[in-house]
């Protein structure tokens, strides 16, 4: 008898979040955990800021160039979608994906400005749709207490508050048309392996793999 589960793809699994609430710290609790498991996964990070586009979204992020506020949305999309192949090679492969931001933040942010929500939805149509997206839900008043805000463009409190109502409204389009077992939250707050622990619980069988093809977004 074959190994049923030889035939699963790999899971892929999205954290989102306000800034400092944790996320890239968790992520890559998680990417070491698997591998010490002795199981396929990777860390893939938005925006990556290695490619072209990538760069230019580095340099807006550092204000060191501006941007309309359409185009940078889009080129946050675009460098999705130039690593888009790369993840649905890898899911199919067995290795599970895990994302530090996706689709999710580019709305968020990008509405949190002020664009129309349903243009930031548009770009991102089609790519693929996460098994589960982890948004990590820290206070206001206890996000303020860890280190301070940086120097990047969306640092301040009045973005991180419309964005955080943003989120609201994208995971309620996520559980709409996706299924509310796609889209959960967890608390952020408590230490380090106290929200590790929490996360392992929530992300439980998923690790084991999935049936079925990577479906697409919205
Ligand atoms: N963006 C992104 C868009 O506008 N559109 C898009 O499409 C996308 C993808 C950069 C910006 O781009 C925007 C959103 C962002 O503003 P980024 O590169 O992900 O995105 O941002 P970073 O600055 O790298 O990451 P964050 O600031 O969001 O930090 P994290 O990953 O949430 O937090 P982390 O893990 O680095 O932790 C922050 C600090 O808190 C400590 C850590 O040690 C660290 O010092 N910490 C804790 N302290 C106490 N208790 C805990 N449990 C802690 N966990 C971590
Ligand atoms: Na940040």
């Amino acid at each position: 008898m074959s190994d049923p589960s030889s035939s699963r793809r790999g899971a892929f699994i999205v954290f989102e979040g306000l800034d400092r609430c944790g996320k890239s710290t968790q992520v890559s609790r998680l990417v070491e955990r698997l591998e010490r498991e002795g199981r396929q996964a990777r860390l893939q990070k938005f925006p990556d800021r290695t490619t072209a586009i990538g760069k230019m979204i580095d340099a807006y992020l550092q204000s060191k160039a501006d941007m309309d506020d359409h185009a940078i949305h889009l080129l946050f999309s675009a460098n999705r979608w130039e690593c888009a192949a790369a993840i649905k090679r890898d899911l199919a492969q067995g290795i599970t994906v895990i994302a530090d931001r996706y689709a999710f933040s580019g709305i968020a942010f990008s509405a949190a400005k002020g664009l129309p929500f349903d243009f930031c939805l548009q770009p991102d149509k089609a790519l693929p749709l996460p098994d589960l997206t982890l948004y990590m839900s820290l206070p206001q008043e206890e996000a303020s207490q860890r280190s301070q805000f940086g120097e990047e463009r969306y640092e301040t409190m009045t973005m991180q508050q419309a964005t955080r109502e943003q989120f609201g409204l994208v995971a309620q389009e996520v559980k709409r048309i996706h299924g509310e077992y796609r889209w959960t939250e967890v608390d952020a707050r408590g230490t380090i392996e106290e929200v590790e622990e929490r996360i392992r619980g929530l992300i439980g069988d998923l690790i084991e793999g999935v049936d079925g093809e990577i479906s697409q977004l919205w």
